[in-house]
């Protein structure tokens, strides 16, 4: 014989049965601890990758750009080879912030042919992240469309008693459509307070070919030189970009020396009447952080030098002018009616042209400081202070070759304080003549 007990009856009894315990024996609950994680005030970035997400990105990646190719809110724009210039919701150029190893760089060309993420090869990337939009002061704010901080490989040292640690890594690739063929290379050698490390790569490319014909003309211009109607001109590239770094660990103090070397022969650009033709840049980075006990400090000093020359390179028009030959070059349909330039006499005319060279100086000198209270994690202070110095351009034709030499001086320093500070300020003076 079964009895079937009705939940509603189950339930009384059940918290009347409670309230008879809990008066005969009363009950101390232990300690409840409830976490959560805090709400971060300020944006987060919208992308962060590290070397090992980049790694595999490595063998068919020469633009360190086109690592951030699927970021949200982030576009390309395809220039040269290695320079592809990113936009951050439609802006980009000098409305982004891009930060390398804490040093900012902009393009030294008036055409932005070196963006500052040309300058890195992708091998050696150690974080990158992207801020969409609204920057945080802790990475300096002053950008309308975005940040991009690119840094380098951190230093590793060797773990107490492992004696000298040594790493190397070597990678290469080959692409058979522009026959681009790129080499990899990094070692390193540490104590527990000394890292001495080398990051290098080398790439090479010829012009790449599309899916079939999509011109009906051979001619570029040059008279004797020819594309075939499927070969993309002017895509052609050659890098060679090299990394040295120092650095010095004791206690909570850590101090840091980098070296970078970067050499580019050729770099065409397709979607440019110019190409460059040279571009080397040396840059040297000193950076110190310490951890004391009210927070951290870093300071960095850093500078950066480049000599830029573009021109029409070989699979564009080299001699312009209105003239006809043979002191001409034979005006816009060529002196052949294909488009070819007659190599004229004498040049420097405007109806004799002979390119159009244009060689661009610049030094960057930077120093920042950035202490950082762990009292009020909140709070960022940071200045820096900017001083740029912009060379000379002269041309071949007239309208260029009349400018004098340009030099620009720029002199930028600027204070940001954290939110909780709610106060910030930028002091920017420019001074040209
Ligand atoms: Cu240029």
């Amino acid at each position: 014989m079964s009895h079937r007990v009705h939940p509603l009856v189950a339930t009384m009894a059940l918290a009347f049965s409670g309230v008879v315990l809990a008066q005969g024996n009363p009950q101390v609950m232990d300690t409840v601890n409830v976490t959560a994680k805090r709400e971060t005030p300020l944006p987060n970035s919208t992308a962060a990758m590290n070397a090992v997400e980049v790694a595999g990105q490595r063998a068919y990646v020469s633009d360190t750009a086109q690592l951030l190719r699927d970021v949200p809110g982030v576009s390309l724009y395809g220039a040269g080879g290695v320079s592809s210039l990113p936009a951050i919701h439609g802006l980009a150029d000098d409305r982004l912030r891009i930060k390398v190893d804490g040093m900012d760089f902009i393009a030294s060309c008036p055409n932005h042919m070196n963006p500052p993420l040309s300058y890195l090869n992708p091998n050696s990337i150690g974080t990158l992240k992207v801020y969409a939009g609204i920057t945080p002061v802790s990475v300096g704010g002053d950008s309308i469309g975005g940040t991009i901080i690119a840094n380098t490989l951190a230093p590793e040292f060797a773990a107490s008693g492992q004696g000298v640690m040594a790493k190397g890594e070597i990678g290469g690739y080959y692409r058979s459509n522009n026959k681009a063929i790129g080499v990899n290379a990094s070692a390193s050698v540490a104590t527990e307070n000394f890292n001495v490390t080398y990051t290098g790569g080398l790439s090479k490319a010829d012009n790449y070919t599309a899916g079939g014909d999509f011109k009906n003309y051979d001619g570029t211009g040059r008279a004797g030189h020819t594309l075939p109607r499927d070969e993309v001109g002017s895509t052609a590239y050659e890098t060679r970009t090299h990394t040295l770094g120092f650095a010095l660990k004791g206690g909570n103090h850590l101090v840091e020396a980098k070296i970078g070397y970067q050499e580019v022969p050729e770099q065409l650009y397709p979607n440019q009447r110019m190409d460059m033709l040279d571009n080397t840049q040396k840059r040297f980075n000193l950076r110190y952080l310490g951890q004391f006990d009210w927070g951290s400090l870093e300071a960095r000093a850093y500078q950066e030098k480049v000599d830029h020359y573009m021109d029409f390179g070989a699979d564009k028009r080299f001699w312009y002018g209105s003239g006809m030959p043979p002191t001409g070059s034979g005006g816009m349909m060529g002196y052949d009616g294909k488009g070819n330039g007659y190599p004229c006499s004498p040049a420097g005319t405007v109806a004799c042209a002979n390119g159009m060279p244009m060689y661009t100086e610049s030094k960057t000198t930077g120093f920042n400081l950035r202490p950082m209270s762990c009292l009020a994690s909140r709070i960022s202070c940071a200045l820096a202070v900017y001083i740029r110095v912009t060379g000379w351009m002269t041309g071949g034709l007239p309208p260029v070759a009349a400018c004098t030499p340009v030099h620009l001086t720029t002199l930028t320093m600027a204070s940001v304080i954290g939110p909780l500070c709610s106060a910030s300020g930028n002091l920017a003076i420019t001074r040209s003549g």
